[in-house]
């Protein structure tokens, strides 16, 4: 309160203070405790649509279960940033000049749903939302010459880490576990209704989920899935040959559910390709968390803690200001992924193709040229790859005791999508 009222706010009813777990990063106290990591927020006129404030410069620790507050620290004031604009969640009408796009199935999808299994193109799968992680996919299958043959057994989000990059205890205590931590049995789950026509087509089929409360009695949540097929206007395959253009037109089927974890909104696809392509899609929307700063403006930021300098007195950013007084803080949201593969069966292996360089002899033209080096990984440990533009590698699930039709034992490829490397060490 006392810290409060050096900001100048008495009025306490306006002002909400909160704890949230924060990863767990070996800290002393954290050791067989649940420890929260707190700050306050400050709202003064929520009636008329005003959204929460940061309270800058508080600081407190809250063991979760004796729901004592461990420490408090006051790093000294911040000024509230302004309120620039109300928020707005309708966005006014669409922009001058705006006509309508209508995608039409005029003899319905071309999936088919039995037992609860989708059927469409060669696929065949099962699916469900769970409250805490999202889409879950099961039993994916391919249709091959005649024959049913397996792929992914299941396949879900396994936990979202989110740690800002702020240099502050303030900000640098947000290190999320979103999957983990951020669930609540009250029967409402972290997958939230979708809206039609704007989450997925008006055309897609939407699905109901069935989440339990905290005494196991049964919650259902409609709307929280949505399947659809779509045109990309792209083509799945093409060859211009002897004057003429081969090929088809591409469609994929997407099945989609929407996680929302505080200011966060995180969209988890599931798309199907004709090519035998099973493609895991996340979609991060919604507001950014915002982070109240002395200096307004970018020109006077060099004074303030969105800007540092390294050990040789080059200039670092740890953020951007996106408002006055309102830093958008850096950070990361990594998304691990559970992919329990059965690929033609479950006698799968985990192998490593890593490309290298080959050294042609003297006499070649060329010096060298890359070739794959194939490698069987032998246990889980050894399994931990690491992805590097530098020493590329293709990572692929074999089944050693299927071979296909010239003799290569049959695989899936597992292929990282657009991403950095982590600069994080704890
Ligand atoms: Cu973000």
């Amino acid at each position: 309160m006392e810290a409060l009222k050096k900001r100048g706010i008495t009025d306490l009813n306006l002002v909400t203070c909160y704890a949230t777990p924060g990863g767990y990063i070996a800290l002393p106290e954290q050791d067989g405790r649940r420890i929260g990591w707190g700050g306050c927020e400050y709202n003064e006129d929520a009636e008329n649509g005003s959204e929460d404030r940061e309270v800058g410069g508080i600081f407190f620790t809250v063991d979760m279960v004796s729901k004592k507050v461990l420490r408090f620290t006051d790093y000294g004031v911040v000024p509230m940033p302004p309120v620039s604009s109300l928020y707005d969640p309708n966005g006014g009408p669409a922009l001058a000049g705006t006509k309508p796009i209508v995608v039409s199935q005029p003899e319905g999808p071309s999936f088919t749903i039995t037992d609860g299994e989708v059927s469409w193109q060669n696929w065949h799968f099962r699916f469900r939302v769970d409250p805490r992680s999202g889409p879950v996919i099961n039993m994916a299958s391919l249709d091959y010459k005649g024959k049913r043959r397996s792929v992914l057994y299941e396949g879900s989000l396994s936990e979202m880490y989110v740690p800002y990059m702020d240099p502050e205890e303030t900000w640098n205590s947000h290190v999320f576990l979103e999957s983990g931590e951020y669930f609540m049995n009250t029967g409402l789950g972290i997958p939230k209704p979708l809206q039609k026509g704007t989450d997925c087509p008006d055309y897609a089929t939407y699905f109901s989920g069935t989440f339990f409360h905290d005494n196991g009695t049964p919650s259902i949540r409609p709307q929280l899935a949505c399947l659809f097929e779509r045109t990309l206007g792209d083509p799945a395959w093409r060859h211009w040959d002897d004057d003429a253009v081969s090929g088809r037109p591409g469609r994929e089927l997407v099945f989609r559910s929407i996680a929302v974890v505080g200011n966060y909104d995180y969209i988890l696809d599931w798309r199907f390709e004709q090519e035998g392509a099973i493609t895991v899609a996340v979609g991060a929307t919604g507001e950014l968390e915002v982070k109240p700063v002395p200096d307004k403006m970018a020109s006077e930021m060099m004074s303030s803690n969105i800007m540092g300098k390294d050990a040789e007195g080059n200039p670092l950013e740890f953020g951007h200001l996106v408002a006055a007084n309102t830093d958008g803080v850096d950070h990361d949201h990594f998304f691990s992924f559970r992919l329990d593969l059965d690929v033609d069966g479950t006698n799968n292996n985990f192998e490593v193709d890593k490309l290298v360089q080959y050294k042609l002899p003297a006499t070649s033209p060329r010096k060298t040229i890359w070739a794959m080096a194939p490698k069987t990984i032998a246990t889980e440990g050894s399994a931990m790859q690491n992805f590097s533009m530098e020493h590329p590698a293709m990572w692929r699930f074999t089944n050693p005791s299927v071979h296909n039709e010239l003799g290569y034992p049959t695989s899936f490829e597992i292929m990282p999508g657009l991403t950095g490397a982590s600069l994080i060490a704890g």
